[in-house]
């Protein structure tokens, strides 16, 4: 349980930190700190024995101001655990962690020796290709809701932050790069917040921040990836700017041969890549050549995920979607990026996970 406490004094206003602020009209909540995380966990609760897209569509709300509270009470220097090099084992590619094995020491140990970990079955199987098939009709509602048809409620309501953030939500590009914002989605926000907290990733990303772990409306993408879409090599960090971030990509598909999976170089590197050489053109891309000299003796990778495997990684992780046209299949996925309230993108809207 993290507590909200500011950064600049005020102590003693509590719950009162943020209560002179709209957060979204529809959503307000002026109670103590306490009794907002009280009310998530009761709404989560009650959600878990019957559904309801008015809860579900509240509890976004909910976490939208408990993110604003908790970035805004964020201390500064948390720390990352200490690197365990000693269970990471060598491995030609990547070492596969089994999910009941992971630690955010080893977690910290794969990311600064590997520049990611590799956690097989973090999700179950069945659920994985659930939670797949929720995002295609995800899609599928995001396409009617665009042509002005009549839209599932659950599947696709757009949510905008409180109008302090004024925020680009980048929608367009969202869509055309294959990706529906999570948090436009309230039932698969309500279902990927239980798979958090089931799977033990809310308390993982938080005690690895060494912070109370905060996603954004921003960063948080469900995918769907199809192979004629080519891949971009990059690293997060070079478009979010200086953050504290640990990625969840939990693949939902089987994927690296028959749909587009990732390619990775698979190190760590504690630098930005130089963007916009050869063949790279937009903005925050990097060339094959420069992937390829950043990865040195590494050869770079292409694994195989099941669906419910994970790779976790942070801003400075080189990567891109691994597709090619002759996959039969589309991929599925969630790309969800964990920030520390101490270094929370400046133009993203926080969302709380671990409460
Ligand atoms: O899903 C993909 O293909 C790309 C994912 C990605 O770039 C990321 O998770 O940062
Ligand atoms: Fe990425």
């Amino acid at each position: 349980m993290w507590n909200f406490r500011r950064k600049n004094g005020n102590q003693d206003e509590g719950g009162m930190a943020v209560a002179e602020r709209s957060i979204n009209p529809l959503e307000d909540f002026d109670g103590s700190d306490d009794a907002l995380i009280a009310e998530i966990e009761r709404l989560s609760a009650a959600d878990r024995s019957n559904r309801s897209q008015a809860t579900e569509r509240r509890l976004i709300g909910l976490r939208h101001l408990a993110g604003i509270r908790l970035m805004d009470c964020a201390k500064p220097d948390p720390v990352h655990p200490e690197p365990d090099f000693a269970h990471l084992p060598e491995a030609e590619g990547l070492p596969e962690i089994a999910a009941k094995d992971v630690t955010p020491e080893l977690l910290r140990g794969g990311i600064l020796r590997d520049g990611c970990l590799l956690v097989c079955g973090l999700v179950g199987r069945e659920q994985a290709l659930r939670f797949a098939q929720q995002i295609d009709r995800a899609f599928e509602v995001r396409d009617r809701h665009d042509a002005g048809e009549p839209s599932v409620e659950g599947y696709y309501e757009e949510f905008d932050p409180d109008p302090r953030f004024n925020a680009e939500l980048g929608r367009s590009w969202v869509k055309e790069g294959g990706g529906v914002l999570a948090s436009d989605s309230p039932m698969l926000s309500y279902e990927m917040m239980e798979m958090f907290r089931a799977s033990g990733v809310s308390l993982l990303a938080s005690a690895y921040l060494g912070e109370a772990a905060l996603s954004s409306l921003q960063k948080t993408t469900l995918r769907k990836a199809e192979p004629w879409v080519g891949g971009a090599w990059h690293q997060d960090g070079a478009f979010m700017g200086p953050v504290r971030s640990l990625n969840l990509w939990l693949s939902l598909s089987r994927c690296g041969d028959e749909s587009p999976g990732l390619d990775l170089v698979p190190r760590r590197l504690d630098y930005l890549v130089q963007t916009k050489t050869e063949e790279a053109v937009f903005d925050m891309q990097v060339s094959q050549l420069k992937a390829e000299q950043a990865a040195g003796d590494k050869p770079i990778i292409r694994p195989i995920f099941e669906p419910g495997d994970a790779l976790l990684f942070d801003e400075l992780f080189l990567h891109q979607t691994g597709s090619s046209p002759s996959m039969p299949k589309p991929r599925f996925a969630l790309e969800s990026w964990f920030f520390g309230g101490s270094g929370f993108p400046s133009d993203y809207a926080p969302i709380a996970v671990d409460v």
